[in-house]
């Protein structure tokens, strides 16, 4: 039995950027899972975890918290279809899921903290714009008036990806793997939370989008959105 404890938002919400990694990587290990939404201010729901962060995974005895301990983990465990591919598969994803956090998160973050805002559990809502004002060093209110220039910043830090995708149809080659959902995540935290398109319907980023919201019975795509 595996278990996942992720960010439950208004309407049964799941926008938690990082668990959405977890939730690609375990359909595409086809294995059957079930979901614990928690509050991001609630750590009394996840301190079995012994950290303060989702996703935690429990598959029976074993508990793993961080989206990327988690990945290693089902890799390890279920070897079936590979989300890595090998040692140097596992060693680029590792590199791609660092520069996606480091890179990419907070530009994304910059763009939908307000829309954000509006969609978390009422009970998260202090606590939400606490860590989003201090993480974008402005308040939710000067966030929205540049949302324009968030969405340029964000534009120009995913130029590598548009290049990538014109070349092929997935960040991992021709089929997908966990790279795709390591960049995948912030475009569902977006569509989850955000009334806004953030894509050209000519941009490459945009067919692959829905190439990967098709997979696996379009598992991504049936969920509650902005
Ligand atoms: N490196 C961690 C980051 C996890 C993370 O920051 N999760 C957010 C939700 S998307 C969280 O739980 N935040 C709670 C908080 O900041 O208190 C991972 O990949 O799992």
């Amino acid at each position: 039995m595996i278990t996942l404890w992720e960010l439950g938002g208004r309407n049964d919400r799941r926008y938690s950027v990082f668990s959405w990694r977890t939730r690609m990587a375990l359909a595409h290990k086809g294995l059957a899972f079930e979901t614990r939404p928690v509050c991001m201010s609630d750590k009394a729901a996840i301190a079995f975890s012994a950290g303060k962060t989702v996703p935690v995974l429990r598959d029976g005895e074993t508990v793993v918290r961080d989206s990327w301990k988690i990945a290693e983990h089902l890799e390890a465990r279920y070897p079936g279809k590979a989300l890595f591919g090998g040692e140097i598969g596992r060693g680029v994803t590792h590199a791609l899921n660092t520069w996606v956090d480091r890179a990419l998160v907070r530009n994304m973050l910059e763009v939908l903290a307000p829309d954000i805002h509006e969609r978390v559990d009422p009970a998260d809502e202090r606590y939400f714009r606490g860590m989003a004002e201090r993480v974008c060093a402005r308040s939710l209110e000067d966030q929205r008036a540049g949302q324009d220039e968030a969405l340029e910043r964000l534009g120009r830090s995913l130029e590598p990806m548009q290049a990538l995708l014109k070349r092929q149809a997935y960040v991992c080659g021709e089929f997908p793997a966990y790279g795709d959902y390591v960049l995948f995540s912030l475009f569902q935290w977006a569509r989850v939370m955000s009334p806004r398109e953030l894509l050209a319907p000519e941009d490459p980023l945009s067919a692959w989008r829905e190439r990967v919201l098709d997979l696996f019975g379009g598992f991504a795509r049936n969920v509650t959105t902005a």
